[in-house]
Order: structure tokens, then sequence, then C-alpha cells
């Protein structure tokens, strides 16, 4: 049959999280352009939309995950918990859009499936799973970094009896755990935060574990209102902070190096950043995540810790993370994860030693036993990065897709643009330090970036901006850089590699080189006349 007509704005965005309300906001209000935004899901929030799973929570404090960008907001809302809950960010999310009058600019229930850039246009058109088209001369993917969910392809999963969920697309109804038993795949953060709920609402909780982790406390706890008072008047403050941090965070990295205090010393400051909980701790010393001498004495004191946490020692032995330094996969924040291994309903499996076979009717299957399970939750992340963007089938330039154009990893210039595919600006894209960042600090940036680029692109009546093919190179050599001059790429099955997730190539695929160097480099290249950008 005949397509409907296209309907025409001045930019489409993809997602209604973080970044796709504050570009909406950005380019509406401030630019004054029509905007469409399609969201997949029934509501906004995204990530938070989506990882409703027991346990879930966010790890940066919130108050300083939050929109910085208008000093009304801040001084209304007011966060409960050092570390919220998804509801309580979707509430904030559904205050945000209803403040800055978002929703009506917002489509739910709208899966984005293609996108073709016409080159005679200069404009691209969208396509969504129903069939509906959108035109636009720019389009801005706000997807998420972990939106694509990896289920392993584990033979037999079909025959499963029981019931399996995975925590990134969590039932909106809850799942009801009473009396059942329980098997959980993974201990990322999302398997860490989510193994001491399951335990307590499970009759039995099996975690199957690949790779342990290193875990902090996150020492959560309600925000007092002699606290809510001091955030609400330090925010300029705590702002600055955030900007100036390598990570985001409203806090810096100390000056000092590990290799400059005693061992006394060390444990001592350990000790306390470990009862401060969170994220602190790998801030510790200025070496940890450069120094592989360093990150033993931090890797050393947390082994410590799980033996003395953990009563039984074979449980203990196995818990304990060997194959990586600290913080060289994203370190998880947890609430009495390791304690919860003392509980007698709970067993470890260490599939290191007996690797996952198959699911049966009855349950999972290893090379030596056979678990019989009720529950399967596979707390297994995401098809990071570039996962959300791939699905999209994107064609820029003469028909090529971004499949291609990333076959051998992804290929962008400051994470934000990709040579080949014009007028399009990928928020948090792989190639920006975002997910070694607290995101809405990252998302701020780079909207405020895109927004800007789009405003001197139409304020000079140009129709068309496009990262060189060299500029990338040179972003992609200096990403690599700079994640070479970290322990980063010193764990081998981590997400930023994209060594989750089979056949995917492995690429080191954040800005390693800190946040606020990066926004530096970014306002230089907007301050040189979009340097790298071919302008027309
Ligand atoms: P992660 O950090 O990717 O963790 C996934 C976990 O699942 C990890 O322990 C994996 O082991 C494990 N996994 C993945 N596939 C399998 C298979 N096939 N069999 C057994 N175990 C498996 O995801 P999260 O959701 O925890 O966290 C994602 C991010 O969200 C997090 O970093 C924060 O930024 C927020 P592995 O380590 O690969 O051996």
């Amino acid at each position: 049959g005949a397509e409907a007509p296209a309907r025409a704005y001045d930019a489409i965005i993809v997602g209604a999280g973080f970044a796709g309300l504050y570009q909406l906001h950005a380019l509406r209000d401030r630019l004054g352009l029509s905007v469409r935004v399609l969201e997949a899901g029934s509501g906004i929030g995204g990530t938070w939309y989506w990882n409703r799973y027991p346990g879930a929570r966010c790890d940066s404090e919130s108050y300083s995950y939050s929109y910085s960008f208008s000093r009304e907001l801040e001084q209304e809302w007011s966060w409960t918990e050092r570390y919220p809950e998804p509801a309580e960010i979707r509430r904030y999310l559904e205050h945000v859009a209803a403040r800055f009058d978002l929703a009506r600019d917002i489509q739910l229930e709208t899966r984005v499936t293609r996108a073709d850039f016409d080159e005679e246009a200069n404009a691209w058109t969208v396509t969504t799973e129903a069939g509906e088209r959108f035109v636009a001369p720019f389009l801005i993917t706000a997807v998420g970094c972990l939106s694509s969910a990896n289920i392993p392809k584990i033979p037999g999963l079909e025959t499963f009896a029981g019931e399996w969920y995975h925590t990134g697309r969590w039932p909106h109804a809850g799942v009801d755990f009473a009396g059942k038993r329980v098997g959980l795949i993974g201990t990322g953060s999302t398997g860490i935060q989510a193994a001491p709920v399951l335990a307590a609402e499970a009759a039995h909780l099996t975690v199957f574990q690949r790779t342990a982790n290193y875990s902090i406390p996150a020492r959560n706890g309600p925000i007092t209102p002699q606290e809510q008072s001091r955030i609400k008047a330090n925010y300029a403050e705590i702002r600055a902070l955030t900007r100036t941090s390598t990570n985001g965070h409203p806090f810096l990295i100390s000056e000092r190096s590990a290799h400059d205090a005693t061992p006394e010393e060390r444990r001592a400051l350990y000790e306390s950043a470990w009862e401060a909980g969170g994220l602190r701790f790998r801030a510790v010393f200025r070496d940890l995540l450069v120094d592989k001498a360093a990150n033993d004495t931090a890797a050393g004191f947390i082994r410590d810790k799980i033996r003395q946490i953990v009563r039984d020692p074979a449980t203990a032995a196995a818990l304990t993370p060997t194959d990586h330094p600290f913080a060289t996969k994203r370190p998880p924040i947890d609430t009495d994860y390791f304690e919860t291994f003392n509980r007698d309903n709970v067993r470890l499996v260490d599939l290191k030693a007996s690797p996952i076979e198959a699911v049966t009717p009855r349950g999972v299957r290893t090379g030596d036993a056979e678990y019989d399970l009720d529950v399967i939750v596979f707390a297994t992340g995401f098809d990071a990065m570039t996962g959300p963007l791939l699905a999209m089938d994107i064609r820029g330039s003469g028909g090529r897709g971004l499949k291609e154009a990333w076959a051998a990893g992804p290929r962008t210039y400051l994470g934000l643009q990709t040579a080949g595919f014009p007028n399009l600006f990928t928020i948090t894209g792989p190639g920006s330090p975002s997910v070694l960042c607290n995101m809405p600090v990252a998302i701020e940036q780079h909207v405020d970036w895109i927004t800007a680029c789009i405003g001197h692109v139409r304020g000079h009546g140009l129709v068309r901006v496009e990262a060189t093919a060299e500029a990338s190179d040179r972003w992609v050599d200096h990403v690599n850089e700079a994640a070479n001059a970290t322990l980063l790429p010193m764990a081998n099955s981590s997400w930023y590699l994209g060594a989750n997730v089979p056949g995917k190539p492995r690429v080191f695929m954040p800005y390693a080189g800190g946040m606020a160097a990066y926004a530096q480099i970014c306002a230089r290249v907007a301050r040189n006349g979009y340097e790298g950008f071919a302008l027309r």
C-alpha cells in the first residue's frame, strides 16, 4: 500500500530518559525548534523505566545524579535517600517533564527501527516499528549505553518449566519470589544489588558467578533535613565540583600516591573510605587506576574484607577477585552483598570451576551438577554502548549502514558523531567518557554541546555538519591512548571492551581521559569553528 507521508520536524530525538528529556528542552525552548521525541517504553525514564529489579539503585549520590540546568528545579526537588531507587528517579523525571511541559512532544510506545539519510535533502527519515515515518534535518540518539539486554544463548532455555527474567526488562507488576528457589546469573553491579534482596524474599537463592567482583558497601540511608538544607545551599559548589572532577562525581580524586603512604596509613584511609561507602573508595589515591602496584594495595584491602565477612572459607575464596585489578570493571557498590553468603538459604556456584552447560526443564545444569530452580534471574548485563545504536538500522551517506561502518568496532569523533553520518548526533556515544562518569553530568555536557552546534549550523544558514574521517581517526587513536594510560584494559571480561557479548569486536569504547578534560576538548573544538567537522 501507499506509505503514509512522513511528518516533518526540525529535529527527531530517540529516547526519553535523562538525555532525551534535556535535549528536547534545549532544542525546543532555547533554539525554538520543532522537535519530536520517539520513545519505545510506555513511560519516560529510560534506564529507570526498564530496570525495576529487586535492589535496583543508582550508584551515584542522588543530589548529584540530577539536572543542573535549572536553579529552581534544584531548589524545589528533595531527594529522600543517598542512593535513589528507580521509582524515585522516575518521579523526578516526571516532575521535570511536567515542569518544562515536555510530554506534548514525546511519543511513547514508538520504537525506531530505521533511519535513512537523504543526501539531496540533507535530512533523516526515521521509521518506526509501526511503520510511521518522521523527517528532520537533525537526528539525535538518546538511547543510553546500557539498554540493550544481553541474554546469553544458553541451550535449553526455552525448555525451562519455571519463569525467567532479565533485570533490564523487569515486569512492572513485579515478581513474587515467596517460597521460590531462585537462580541468579551474573555478579556485576546488578547481580550484586539484587542478591541480598532476592535472598531475603525467596526460599532459596543460588548465585551463579563467572567472575568474582570487588564491591564496596554503599552505606545507603535517608537524607536528613540538615543534609537537605546543606545540599540546597551548596548546589553551586557541588556542580562546580562535578564539572572539574574526573568522573563527574561530587568529590575529587586525591592528589596523593598510594606509594607515599605507609601500610598503616593506607589501611586507615581505605578503612575510612570503606566506612563512608560508595564510589568514593576509588578516589582514595590518585594512582589506583594507573599503577598496578598502587591498585594492588586497594585490591588487597578488599580481598581481606571479603575473607573477614564471609564465614565459609571455600565460599570466601571463590568470591575473592583475582583476575582483574580493582575498578577496571565498573566497581559495584552494595548493601550486604558479601554478608548474604552467610545465610543458610544462599549458595554460591563458581562457574569458573564448572561452567553452565544448559538450562533444563528443572533448572540450570553445570559441568558437574544440576540445580533445581523455580525462577532464573539473568543479571547478565547489556550489549553496551553500541548495542542500542546498532539495533536501529541507521544508514548514512550512500545508504551505508552504521553496522558496516563499525564492523571492526565503533569509530566516532568525540563520541558525538560518526563520519559518513551527517547531522546525526549520538548522546553518550562510544568514544565519549559517559559510562566512566556520573551520567547526568556527561549528558548535560553532550546536550549543551550538540545544541550549540545545531544552533551554529542553523545560525550560519548551513544545512549539514559531519565529522571528517581524519578527525575520527585521530579521536579513535586518542581514545586508545587514554585507555592504555590506565589499567582499565587489564579487565579482559569487561563490557567497556565489549568482551561480555560473544562475537562483539574488542575495542575499549569509553574515553578514559576524564570528563573535565573531555569537556575542554569539546569546547575548544567548538571555539575553533567546529574543528574536525565539515560544515556545509
Ligand atoms: P555487567 O556488569 O555486564 O555484569 C554481568 C554479569 O553477568 C557478569 O558477572 C558476567 O560475568 C555475567 N555473565 C554474563 N554472561 C554470562 C553467561 N553467559 N554466563 C554466566 N555469567 C554471565 O552487567 P550489570 O547489569 O551488572 O551492570 C551493568 C552496568 O549497569 C554497571 O556496570 C553499571 O554501570 C550499571 P563476567 O564478568 O562477564 O564473567
